[in-house]
């Protein structure tokens, strides 16, 4: 068949709009026609050109909702007409990880996803007999897309696209990092370090797990006033800051944080938000992606004394299991997405998306097909 996707056909070019044409699926895989996506950095990263494992010419594309339209050979978990999230970190149930009961990173797709193709080491997709390759799994940029059904959860049926999408990204990596990485506990102090699409929902999962001083950091004070409205108590801008932030904050927090919380991507700020934390216990997780080829550092006594540092990948969650159960958190009006999504637009539009991104004016953009 033929499908409308946005191409990235080379790094730090705009996306392509194409009419492309997707082989349908194999065993194992399902067609889905994909309703709404949403724009997160990440793509940016990986458009730019800083991601190791960027690969062009490709469809993008990790944050969308749509419906299963046909299923391949041995699919039996979904049928035509399922609603569904494609997960970029897939649920196979069957791996030494997932059967590990330690990490949400299942195994079972992991090299021909980091290659751009489907489990059997083809792409789905091409242009003018070109192959343009998957990415992460996923490539929502185009309407309908081919994923295996493992990279697949299964939702309610009247969940809305335009939103829930953002499950299938941000949402998650945010709300997840808070409850299933860093175990944030009642009465703890948190800081987060950029108030962007991710850092905002962790702090509104800092405030659902009842978090105390919820101190937001970002270099843009446009930023406060939506972090207020998800629950952060305390708005630091750093270049606003006379002197180093690091003991600006340990005094904030009268000792330093419990949980602190990296969602930039930026490895000097990943050193101050290890630095912030309480001596003794405070930890901190990383979730921002840092360019290629750069390092993190620290003295190591930071650790000798009791800081702890940590990561956390799509918020630690397995994606069949519980992106479900957080689309209905949405549904029951305890996660609030509706705010966050400040610009919608049409896939022919989608480089605005990226242009609003840089400009720093949106939280999410989401296309709707
Ligand atoms: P975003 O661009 O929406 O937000 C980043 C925020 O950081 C902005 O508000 C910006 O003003 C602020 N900022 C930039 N530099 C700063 C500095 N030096 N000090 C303080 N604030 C600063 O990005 P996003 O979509 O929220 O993504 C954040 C990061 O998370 C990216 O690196 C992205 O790739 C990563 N990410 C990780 C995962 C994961 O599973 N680990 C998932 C999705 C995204
Ligand atoms: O299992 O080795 C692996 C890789 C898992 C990929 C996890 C990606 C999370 C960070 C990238 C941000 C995605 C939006
Ligand atoms: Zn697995």
């Amino acid at each position: 068949m033929e499908t409308k996707a946005a191409v990235a056909f080379e790094a730090g070019k705009p996306l392509s709009i194409e009419t492309v044409s997707l082989d349908g699926p194999s065993a194992g895989e399902c067609l889905v026609e994909i309703k709404a996506t949403g724009i997160c950095h990440t793509d940016e990263f990986t458009l730019s050109g800083a991601d190791p494992e960027g690969l062009f010419p490709a469809i993008l594309g990790h944050e969308g909702a749509g419906i299963v339209r046909e299923v391949g050979p041995g699919v039996t978990s979904l049928k035509p007409g399922d609603h569904v999230i494609p997960l970029y970190t897939p649920e196979c149930r069957q791996c030494e990880y997932c059967l590990s009961g330690k990490t949400n990173l299942c195994q079972a797709i992991r090299e021909t996803q980091g290659q751009g193709l489907m489990p059997d080491g083809t792409s789905r997709f091409s242009l003018n007999g070109e192959k343009i390759f998957h990415y992460m799994g996923t490539s929502t940029f185009a309407n309908f897309t081919v994923v295996p059904e493992i990279a697949l959860a299964k939702i309610r049926q009247d969940a809305p696209f335009d939103k829930v999408c953002y499950i299938g990204c941000g949402v998650t990596t945010g709300i997840g990092a808070v409850i299933n990485t860093a175990k944030v506990q009642p009465g703890d102090n948190v800081i987060v370090f950029g108030l962007g699409g991710i850092g905002l929902n962790v702090i509104q999962g800092a405030r659902m797990v009842g978090a105390n001083m919820i101190v937001g950091v970002d270099t843009n004070p446009d930023k406060k006033v939506m972090a207020e409205k998800f629950g952060m108590t305390h708005f630091v801008n750093p270049k606003e800051v006379e002197g180093d932030l690091v003991p600006y904050l340990v005094d904030l927090t009268k000792g330093g944080a419990d949980h602190s919380f990296e969602c930039i991507g930026n490895v000097d700020v990943m050193r101050d938000a290890l630095e912030c934390c309480h001596k003794g216990w405070g930890e901190s997780t990383i979730i921002g992606v840092a360019g290629a080829g750069q390092e993190i550092k620290t003295r190591p006594f930071q650790l000798v004394t009791g800081r702890v540092w940590r990561g956390s990948a799509f918020g630690g969650a397995k994606g069949r299991t519980d992106v479900p159960k957080i689309v209905d958190w949405y549904m029951q009006g305890k996660i609030n997405i509706d705010d966050l999504i400040t610009h919608t637009m049409p896939l022919e539009e989608i480089n605005t998306a990226f242009d609003l991104m840089h400009a720093g004016k949106s939280i999410r953009s989401v296309v709707l097909y």
